[in-house]
């Protein structure tokens, strides 16, 4: 087996060992079943109810009441009075759910060379085994070009195809009627459920080679065919105003091709976006390891050995679940990407921004898929006007808002009845930042300025909302660092809180960002200057009695040193506003922080380990990064290479797969650091492909842990600078070579043009 394959050599017994499949929209399940297959579906717009408003009325007219408690020192009183008056209504936001399940039974027992494979080269599941001396093989995707997900049956020997087909939800009380609309296909109609809730509709299809195809009841049956080949299609009036005729459209336009036709049409499509990045970690004492299942080498690392092999699968799959669930044109990855099995999910599987949403985007960019990043900006863009409206009524504001939660309508309005977390102003406002992120690797002015005035707009409402201090500060109030308790010298604890230090990075991240806009279109030139005073006023990160980042603007206990959140270093990662070179003072600090959440046993769910590496890798720390890599695996990582909130979550696989990218090459601090965080056990490898800030692709080669040879390709034409701790030459047609040994902290400056790619050969570190 190639060490691009996630395989099993047994079916999957429940629903973590299944494999995943999806086109960003639709979404399946593979058990691989030989007796009573299950494919569970998933379609991104299915989500319980309608839009609603559900801002609370009486925000507005509390709203002085609550920050007079905070700042007397009375959280408890505020946060009663918050609870009532600030909270959504209902408190919760949407739900999303799951599709439905496709039952095949083939009824094929006593099987023999049994394999189910996942391969992240082609995107594609398949299944394949012998039943009393019949070779089955069933190949499973699930297209972005033709829309639709199609399984293809076939069999060594002529006419040995037999099974039966049905649709259903929830054992069929969550939805309407099946039914046989032709002798070959069978149509699923449901409604999401609550007022206004989306219509869905699933279309299933037969093509059968010899035998013959018919129906009864709500049963699709197969008999004695050669090959077969299953169109499924699926949609909600979410997408369609008649979700059934789209769901036929897209058969239609599928179900005369050849078979190998539609199977070429999406490996042209994945492999597009999935071949551009390339992770090799040598390690010779592994490299048998591929020949074992995954489930096995999991647990293998689990016991405490090491797997270079299975690191690269696991960075690979990550970016094989963003190619699957966040396509142009669909819904981001919510908290489970999009594949769900429950009509009740953890935290109602929807998009959490005070770090899991944002998380399942760090690897957009520089894992180079940044096309999958749109689906984001789509649903910050839709976020506006509700949250202009949430930005009015509930706090007397102009610009728009956004607390920890929204959901497929955009809602802004806080969500639950839980201080640590519900009033949170500013998820719009880290949302924002993503947009800025995408035009630092792209730099794209067209993306900029369409997005500009969504920058400003976040930062119109900070430009009302904040509230001065007695320092003359300007701080966010009420607010809270996510999801931490803080404890008053009174004893008395409390969450709601001003200026707690996330805020007040973000702040500082998405107020330079909008100034640097302004400044690169050249508008705006008065809100600028209005901007950079606001700027100054805003507190900077501070040093706490453990040699701590603050996580508050006091420098309170914490209840949970422990804690899985870990905001108040946000501007370690994904911020930049604390670094190595720039502030190295705040950079101890934030180790200093980082290790006392471990000594109070943090990082117990995945995202938050995930979020650990990232931040080590910014801290340049190989070592830790790598432990806490293994951790993520040996403690977080399901079998099927889920991440493990616990239950599944997918913005650990996503933190994961960044963290990896983060300690081969970074570039937030003006130049492209290769090899920034290499850990003892990456002796030799390459990456391929990835992604830099300024608009460069990066391959970095290393053995014996020296650069052998890195080759940059300039997307615009922008001047580079490279960063090593090692010289670097340029080889080539330049004939004067550029070195870095005798430049100020091995920094290589060199200007580009557009399409030109740069090699440089490492030399031996001695000479620097
Ligand atoms: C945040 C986290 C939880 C969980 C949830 C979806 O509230 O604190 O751990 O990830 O989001």
């Amino acid at each position: 087996m190639s060490d691009s394959m996630i395989w099993f050599d047994k079916a999957a017994k429940e629903w973590n060992e299944a494999l995943p499949i999806g086109n960003g929209r639709l979404g399946a399940m593979i058990y691989g079943k030989t007796a009573f297959e299950q494919i569970q579906l998933n379609e991104e717009s299915v989500w319980y109810g309608g839009p609603r408003d559900r801002n609370n009325p009486n925000a507005l007219e509390n709203m002085a009441k609550i920050r007079e408690l905070l700042q007397n020192g009375r959280p408890a009183e505020a946060e009663k009075l918050a609870s009532m008056a600030l909270s959504g209504i209902p408190e919760t936001q949407r739900h999303y759910m799951g599709l439905g399940d496709l039952f095949l039974d083939f009824n094929h027992k006593n099987v023999s060379e049994y394999k189910r494979v996942l391969d992240l080269e082609s995107g594609m599941v398949s299944v394949e085994y012998n039943c009393q001396g019949v070779k089955y093989l069933r190949e499973i995707f699930s297209s972005y070009p033709s829309d639709i997900m199609i399984i293809r049956l076939t069999a060594s020997q002529s006419g040995s195809i037999t099974f039966s087909a049905r649709l259903t939800r929830d054992g069929s009380r969550l939805m309407e009627e099946v039914r046989a609309i032709s002798g070959n296909s069978l149509v699923m109609r449901g409604n999401c459920g609550g007022r206004d809730g989306s219509e869905f509709r699933v279309v299933l299809s037969v093509n059968a080679k010899g035998g013959c195809v018919n129906t009864i009841g709500e049963h699709l049956l197969v008999n004695h065919a050669d090959e077969v080949t299953l169109f499924l299609a699926a949609d909600t009036s979410f997408h369609h105003s008649e979700p059934e005729s789209a769901c036929f459209r897209a058969i239609e336009q599928s179900v005369h091709m050849e078979y190998d036709l539609l199977k070429r049409i999406h490996l042209k499509d994945y492999k597009e976006l999935y071949n551009r990045v390339s992770l090799n970690l040598f390690n010779p004492s592994d490299n048998q390891n591929h020949r074992l299942p995954t489930d096995q080498r999991l647990n293998l690392v689990k016991q405490g050995y090491e797997d270079n092999g299975l690191l690269a699968l696991y960075f690979q799959f990550g970016r094989y679940l963003l190619i699957s669930s966040s396509r142009p044109g669909s819904l981001p990855a919510n908290l489970q990407g999009i594949w769900n099995n429950s009509m009740r999910p953890p935290w109602d599987s929807k998009f959490t921004i005070n770090i899991n949403t944002q998380m399942n985007y760090w690897p957009a960019e520089t894992c180079n898929l940044s096309e999958c990043h749109e689906p984001l900006f789509d649903l910050i863009e839709r976020m506006r006007e509700p949250g202009r409206e949430t930005a009015k009524i509930m706090y007397g504001c102009r610009g728009f808002v956004a607390h920890h939660n929204t959901d497929i309508w955009a809602d802004t309005a806080p969500q639950d009845i839980y201080p640590p977390a519900t009033y949170w102003p500013m998820g719009a406002a880290w949302l924002c930042l993503h947009l800025w992120e995408h035009f630092q690797f792209t730099g794209d002015k067209i993306f900029l300025k369409n997005n500009y005035e969504t920058i400003k707009e976040s930062v119109q409402f900070f430009l009302d909302f904040l509230i001065e201090t007695k320092e003359g500060h300007l701080v966010t109030c009420p607010s809270s660092s996510p999801e931490n308790t803080y404890i008053l010298p009174n004893g008395e604890s409390g969450t709601l809180c001003f200026g707690p230090s996330m805020d007040n990075q973000i702040l500082d991240a998405l107020f330079s960002c909008c100034i640097e806009a302004s400044k690169i279109l050249s508008i705006d030139e008065e809100f600028r200057g209005q901007l950079m005073e606001v700027l100054e006023r805003i507190p900077q990160p501070k040093i706490g009695k453990y040699g701590q980042i603050q996580e508050w603007l006091e420098d309170y206990e914490e209840k949970e040193p422990g804690h899985r959140h870990i905001s108040h270093l946000f501007a370690l990662h994904p911020g930049n506003q604390i670094t190595v070179q720039k502030t190295p003072e705040l950079a101890s600090a934030a180790r200093r922080t980082i290790e006392r959440r471990l000594e109070h046993g943090g990082g117990h769910t995945g995202w938050s380990r995930a979020w650990l590496i990232n931040l080590w890798a910014r801290l340049e720390d190989g070592e830790k990064a790598y432990s806490d890599l293994l951790a993520l695996l040996r403690q977080s990582t399901l079998p099927n290479l889920f991440d493990d909130h616990p239950p599944f979550q997918i913005d650990g696989n996503f933190g994961g797969t960044a963290a990896i990218a983060e300690m081969l090459v970074q570039s937030h601090d003006e130049a492209i650091h290769l090899l920034p965080a290499l850990p003892k056990a990456w002796k030799e490898g390459h990456v391929l492909g990835l992604r830099a800030r300024g608009g460069f692709e990066v391959d970095v080669e290393w053995k014996d842990y020296h650069i052998v040879k890195v080759t940059i390709k300039s997307l615009n034409g922008e001047p580079c600078q490279l960063k090593s701790n090692q010289p670097l030459t340029l080889t080539g047609e330049a004939n004067s070579p550029i070195q870095n040994s005798n430049l100020n902290k091995g920094i290589i400056r060199f200007d580009t043009e557009k399409g030109q790619v740069y090699t440089f050969i490492g030399q031996p570190i001695l000479n620097l």
